[in-house]
């Protein structure tokens, strides 16, 4: 909000105005290849549009207000009360292995029956839904907006349905559930860019019960920051915590809600800029990418410390990354980037493999820079890598697959979205997904919100089309999350 930088540059008027107004249109129009999308050759934004937005960015970023317990409260609906929702799912669908898929720029998420392919639901949600996750039970799903709207969606429902609603500030990413043993599906979590905070809520219900501020210190050069936005969330299965990347300071904390009341935090130093990460294998390894510092950050949820700062070239961005066994060095853990074509494995197994443990033992070269998401699945031998924005189309618009048990060979390119057959538009492939089973891959062509889109599956073993799925309702998909496998952790 503050342009101060993180993944991108610092776009204060100080910069701004010394680059001068020609030099930001050509930025804004074509995009960079470290990763800002071309927002005027694609469309998204008109000559006109690019044109005020160069001039906006020469003058001091306002600052936007805050957002506290009264606000949120207002925000806050329950549009269900529990008493009155079903005590038994209320259709004979695999709640398990529905997708739930962001339709990004119609402020939508759709429901699709992994099964049978039908799109199931689609509900009004925030804008630009960032991220779904499921809650332990797989019963609920929550999803948040840009915008910080959360939407409460009751999977047992017939259709699945919105209980409960609550904006948690001005912009947002992310959003969780507690997974630790007595607690599945009791308590959610948020946090937003704007204010930078989070916020810890009733599971059930959305309601919303302490707010807490991340403004402070950076972790290197202790200065403060007026605005460490939150990132990635993950809900700890050692202890009742949920994990918390906070970006520009570079720390991550330890947020344990055994006791809200007297909430107790554990600040650890990681590096600057925390974004997104997963788990290892045994779920108790947190493996994030500390972006701008083409760092790993890796955190032992069990005995609640770091353990590793692992280089990773250039801009590493992992999604919740892909873990498989290596043919020669064991368990991995796998991260792509947006700066290059390097596919970076980290050794996971302090145990059986203790000499690769948290080194990476070898980096792959991938289609180019521009990769935001990798992914594979224990039932598969293969690693699905995306270059969603890569300046390249051929590369932007195709998938690479290695074959795990044949690195060396190098990988086999996919042409998404020639199987997709769409008309003219930006067409950008984005973010592999397993069903339940770990035999099929869903891929999202992300087309502009004026032109068709689609989501591919292919069979996993065969790289072959299964399936394409589009129509007047599937906007702009982006994000895909199947039930289970996000439930429970599987990456
Ligand atoms: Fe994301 C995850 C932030 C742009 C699709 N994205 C995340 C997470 C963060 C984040 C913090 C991790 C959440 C978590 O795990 O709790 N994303 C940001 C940004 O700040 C950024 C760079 C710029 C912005 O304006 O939002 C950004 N992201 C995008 C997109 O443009 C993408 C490609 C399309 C879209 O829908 O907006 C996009 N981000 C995703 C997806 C995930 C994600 C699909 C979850 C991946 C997964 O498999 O878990």
């Amino acid at each position: 909000m503050l342009r101060k930088g993180a993944t991108g540059k610092p776009l204060t008027p100080d910069i701004t105005r010394a680059k001068g107004t020609d030099y930001l249109k050509a930025l804004i129009n074509f995009g960079s290849p470290a990763g800002m999308p071309n927002w005027g050759t694609s469309g998204a934004l008109t000559a006109a549009e690019i044109d005020i937005m160069a001039r906006f960015l020469q003058h001091e970023p306002p600052a936007p207000p805050e957002w506290g317990m009264k606000e949120m409260k207002e925000s806050w609906k329950v549009l269900v009360p529990e008493s009155e929702r079903p005590s038994k799912p209320m259709h004979n669908r695999n709640i398990d292995n529905f997708f739930i898929v962001t339709l990004r720029d119609a402020g939508e998420i759709a429901i699709i029956d992994g099964d049978t392919k039908e799109i199931v639901n689609t509900l009004k949600t925030g804008y630009a839904v960032h991220i779904t996750r499921p809650s332990h039970s797989r019963r609920y799903a929550y999803t948040i907006g840009r915008d910080a709207k959360i939407d409460l969606i009751d999977l047992w429902m017939n259709p699945p349905a919105i209980v409960a609603e609550i904006k948690i500030g001005l912009e947002a990413r992310s959003v969780e559930t507690s997974k630790y043993k007595g607690y599945e599906d009791k308590i959610a979590i948020a946090g937003a860019y704007w204010p930078p905070q989070y916020v810890i809520m009733d599971g059930p219900t959305l309601e919303p019960k302490k707010i807490v501020s991340t403004r402070g210190m950076t972790v290197d050069t202790q200065e403060y920051h007026p605005e460490p936005r939150v990132a990635a969330i993950v809900a700890s299965h050692e202890h009742p915590e949920f994990i918390v990347n906070v970006k520009e300071t570079g720390r991550i904390l330890l947020v344990n809600y055994r006791d809200i009341e007297n909430l107790s935090v554990t600040t650890l130093d990681a590096a600057r800029f925390l974004h997104d990460g997963g788990w290892d294998v045994t779920h108790r390894y947190f493996i994030t990418a500390a972006n701008q510092s083409n760092k790993i950050a890796v955190v032992d949820s069990k005995e609640r410390k770091m353990v590793a700062l692992v280089d990773a070239e250039k801009i590493p961005h992992p999604g919740r990354g892909a873990n498989f066994n290596h043919p020669k060095f064991g368990p991995v853990w796998a991260t792509s980037a947006l700066g290059n074509e390097n596919i970076t494995l980290i050794g996971t197994d302090p145990e059986g493999h203790k000499d690769h443990a948290w080194k990476a033992v070898e980096v792959l070269k991938g289609q180019g820079g521009g990769s935001l998401f990798v992914k594979t699945h224990p039932k598969s031998t293969h690693l699905y890598v995306d270059t969603t924005l890569n300046p390249d189309p051929k590369a932007s618009q195709s998938i690479a697959v290695f074959d795990i048990n044949n690195l060396a060979a190098g990988y086999k390119v996919l042409p998404i979205a020639e199987w997709a057959k769409l008309g003219p538009g930006p067409k950008r492939v984005v973010q592999p997904e397993f069903n339940k089973a770990g035999d099929e891959v869903w891929f999202s062509v992300w087309s502009g919100s004026k032109e068709e889109s689609a989501i591919v599956v292919i069979n996993d073993k065969t790289l072959k089309l299964k399936k394409v799925i589009k129509g007047p309702n599937l906007i702009t998909p982006t994000g895909k999350f199947n039930v289970f496998n996000t439930a429970a952790d599987i990456h």
